[in-house]
């Protein structure tokens, strides 16, 4: 006779998203006040050169949930997840992928896109993920409105509303602070079920517009915080079509009080870099709720955390304030993976990592079957074991603008840019930059080293260049 299944003992997963965070936090040697996250980076495994496969949003969630690098053109864009379930047959994302294992699967906030997981014709983001999808309610019910909330209710207005906000209001004055009293309940719940869970909550902050309470803009002494190091487009790329060189677009005008047609003055670039510092502090304080939450409920010893940014941002680096480009800035972004028994906790790990490894990372640790044809590898034994462990030797990313595909290739020393024009797959731009030298990205040197670009774009052969028209 066979045994009767005992209780399942499998660990719970409770995945925090955090939109747009670079790792510009205090356990990253930075000047964000983050003591909550700096805290999970000593208990738990920080990297610090993890990469996203796309830096904008949606595509980069989907990417991650699902574990692949782009098969389609909507994979570039932020209609992913629409064109993704509109497919008659669809690949199993990391969420369906636990709720068939048996999991009890739970998605609050912005964790695939939308920011209750709901695409604007109604249907699920990711249909057969969730369990429950839930987004804000009370006077944040309308989750868009209350994605770009201001105080009291109000939501952006294209070229009307300010670039940030600082109203004297508690942490429910803001959408994340409801987010992080809706995962408190939420885990309440969770902690009385027989069944493991996998949780993700997804935070709207420091995500334009730079709103938070005002509590959090004063940690900071305004006329104390530094400009970019290097504010200035890098050098030998042409600002043209191709590249992405621009310092308009999500912030300006989009957004008034900042920014002109010619730029950021300096109050603007310190003013910005102050709104972004505050963003996170905020968030980090909502994420610590969550945790004390986790820690008060005796469920920290048997869950796993992890806490990722969808990318990176430039704050005033190369004179952009935004994401959408290739350069390291919006392509590193926050990772920390604290699980049970960790060995060496605290210890960092260097090695190239990618979004993509978080499906199969996460599947191992929980003993979940993941599907095949996953695009990344476990980083498991670097988080349980040995934090020096290298699992690849490149991180590739993607990017796409008007007629033009990038691909973005990171590599222990250099990162590698190459720009095909998508009807022919020719090349028409390639930038090169070595962080030995350069870590900053402020010449291209391409040029200079062809030989260097020949052995790199062999190692990138086999990079997929979509150059197919479905999708939207
Ligand atoms: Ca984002």
């Amino acid at each position: 006779m066979a045994e009767p299944p005992g209780p399942d003992d499998r660990l719970n997963v409770l995945f925090i998203c955090v939109d747009d965070l670079r790792p510009e936090l205090g356990c990253y040697g930075e000047d964000i006040i983050s003591p909550n996250l700096d805290r999970l980076a000593r208990e738990g495994r920080m990297f610090t050169r993890h990469f996203v496969q796309f830096p904008t949003c949606g595509a980069s969630r989907f990417s991650m949930l699902t574990g692949r690098g782009p098969t389609a053109a909507a994979h570039y864009t932020n209609s992913a997840f629409e064109w993704h379930a509109r497919q008659e047959s669809r690949v199993v994302s990391m969420p369906e992928a636990f709720r068939r294992a048996g999991y009890t699967t739970v998605s609050i906030g912005k964790v695939s896109h939308a920011p209750d997981g709901v695409n604007p014709d109604g249907s699920a983001e990711l249909p057969g993920a969730w369990d429950r999808a839930s987004g804000p309610t009370g006077q944040w019910q309308d989750s868009w409105r209350a994605f770009f909330g201001y105080a009291g209710g109000r939501t952006r207005e294209i070229g009307v509303t300010p670039a940030i906000e600082q109203a004297d209001v508690d942490d429910e004055g803001y959408p994340d602070g409801l987010i992080a009293t809706m995962a408190e309940d939420e885990l309440a719940a969770l902690a009385d079920a027989d069944e493991p869970f996998f949780l993700a909550v997804g935070f709207f902050k420091p995500h334009l517009p730079l709103n938070a309470p005002r509590k959090y803009w004063d940690l900071y002494d305004h006329n104390a915080i530094e400009i970019s190091p290097n504010p200035q487009r890098p050098r030998g790329v042409e600002d043209n079509a191709v590249n992405t060189l621009y310092h308009r677009g999500e912030l300006y005008p989009r957004y008034t009080g900042v920014g002109t047609d010619e730029g950021w003055s300096l109050d603007d670039h310190r003013l910005l870099r102050h709104g972004y510092f505050a963003c996170v502090s905020y968030v980090d304080a909502q994420i610590g709720r969550v945790l004390d939450r986790l820690d008060a409920l005796g469920l920290a010893d048997n869950t796993i955390v992890v806490v990722w940014g969808d990318h990176g941002w430039h704050l005033g680096d190369h004179a952009i304030f935004g994401k959408h480009t290739t350069f390291e800035r919006s392509l590193r972004s926050v990772l920390m993976v604290r699980t049970p028994g960790t060995k060496r906790p605290g210890a960092r790990a260097d090695a190239l990592v990618a979004s993509v490894d978080l499906y199969p990372t996460l599947a191992e640790l929980c003993d979940v079957p993941a599907p095949a044809g996953l695009d990344g590898v476990s980083l498991a034994t670097m988080i349980s074991d040995d934090p020096d462990v290298q699992v690849r030797d490149e991180v590739v990313s993607y990017w796409r603008k008007g007629k033009y595909l990038a691909t973005s290739m990171r590599t222990d020393r250099y990162r590698l840019v190459r720009w095909y024009e998508k009807a022919t797959g020719e090349t028409v731009a390639v930038e090169l930059y070595d962080h030995e030298e350069d870590p900053n990205e402020t010449v291209n040197i391409a040029n200079r080293f062809p030989r260097i670009v020949e052995r790199l774009t062999e190692r990138s052969a086999a990079v997929p260049v979509d150059t197919t028209t479905n999708g939207k």
